[in-house]
């Protein structure tokens, strides 16, 4: 029997997600990303889930598409990557951006290609000091996708996003972080700690404000100032009747600490 190429965990409102690929550095299959688009639909409905923590097994996040895959048939006609990317790549970064809840990803080594989109698509992501991004697409002959030509110029600004996917060389995790990519880095041995600990934070916190937060800031790149302050107007309407806000201000209020329910 093969292991699953995804493996799951849920534990007091955090779930894990582990790309289980280790001996090809988690990269994509048909497979891993059936399994990953089913996990990922099964927790927007779970309302027990609070945050989502995503990393690889192994010494590397994930090198992106498996090349040795069938469905990479170079040189055959059938090959018409269009429709993998539509199918696969596509549907899984939708998936990951309309979750509600925070997703931390946990870059524990290499992430390479749409590996590298993957975690830039993730809402707060730590990595390990040895670990590295690199889009290695122009290295095949083929183009960044998994929104890395939407991420990577909000992250790091035009210029350094069209030399690294011009010359596809890797960075190291720290220059990441130095470039505003990425959150935070930290010692190798003690990243899985603080993304645990930041999940379990996070799952503590005002789940529903939380996801309105992200809605507000992942749509302000196509607003102008007048639409992004109604957009703000509405969704503090709406957090401003939630119990989490109830709880908050009561909470400070009586010099307390406060219990969100996620509501
Ligand atoms: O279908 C579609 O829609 C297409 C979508 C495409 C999206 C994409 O992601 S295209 C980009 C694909 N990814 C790459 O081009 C990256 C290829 N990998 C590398 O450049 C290097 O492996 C790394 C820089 C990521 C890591 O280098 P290193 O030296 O640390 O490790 P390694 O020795 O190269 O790799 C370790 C093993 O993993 C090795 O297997 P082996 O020899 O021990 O049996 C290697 O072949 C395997 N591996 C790594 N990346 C891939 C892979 N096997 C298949 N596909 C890979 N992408």
């Amino acid at each position: 029997m093969t292991d699953p190429a995804i493996l799951l965990t849920l534990d007091s409102g955090v779930a894990t997600i582990t790309l289980n690929r280790p001996d090809k550095l988690n990269s994509f299959t048909e497979t891993m990303h059936g399994e990953l688009l089913a996990v990922l639909t099964q927790l927007a409905s779970d309302e027990t889930v609070r945050a989502l923590l995503l990393t690889g097994a192994g010494r590397g996040f994930c090198a992106g598409q498996d090349l040795s895959d069938p469905i990479m048939r170079t040189g055959s006609d059938a090959l018409d990557m269009g429709e993998t990317i539509d199918r696969l790549y596509n549907r899984l970064i939708r998936a990951l951006k309309a979750l509600q809840v925070p997703v931390i990803c946990a870059v524990n080594g290499v992430a390479a290609g749409a590996g590298a989109n993957l975690a830039l698509a993730c809402d707060i992501v730590l990595a390990a000091r040895s670990a590295s991004f690199i889009q290695a697409f122009a290295k095949i002959g083929l183009v960044p996708d998994s929104g890395g030509t939407w991420f990577l110029p909000r992250l790091v600004g035009p210029a350094r996003a069209m030399a690294l996917s011009l010359l596809g060389e890797k960075i190291s995790a720290e220059q990441a972080q130095q470039w505003g990519m990425i959150w935070k880095v930290l010692d190798d041995g003690q990243l899985m700690d603080e993304a645990r600990g930041l999940a379990q934070h996070l799952a503590r916190q005002p789940t529903k404000a939380l996801g309105l937060i992200k809605q507000a800031l992942n749509a302000t790149w196509s607003h102008t100032l007048g639409e992004q302050l109604d957009l703000e107007r509405d969704l503090q309407r709406s957090a401003s009747k939630s119990p989490d806000y109830a709880e908050g201000v009561a909470a400070f209020m009586a010099k307390r600490p406060a219990e969100f329910t996620g509501k």
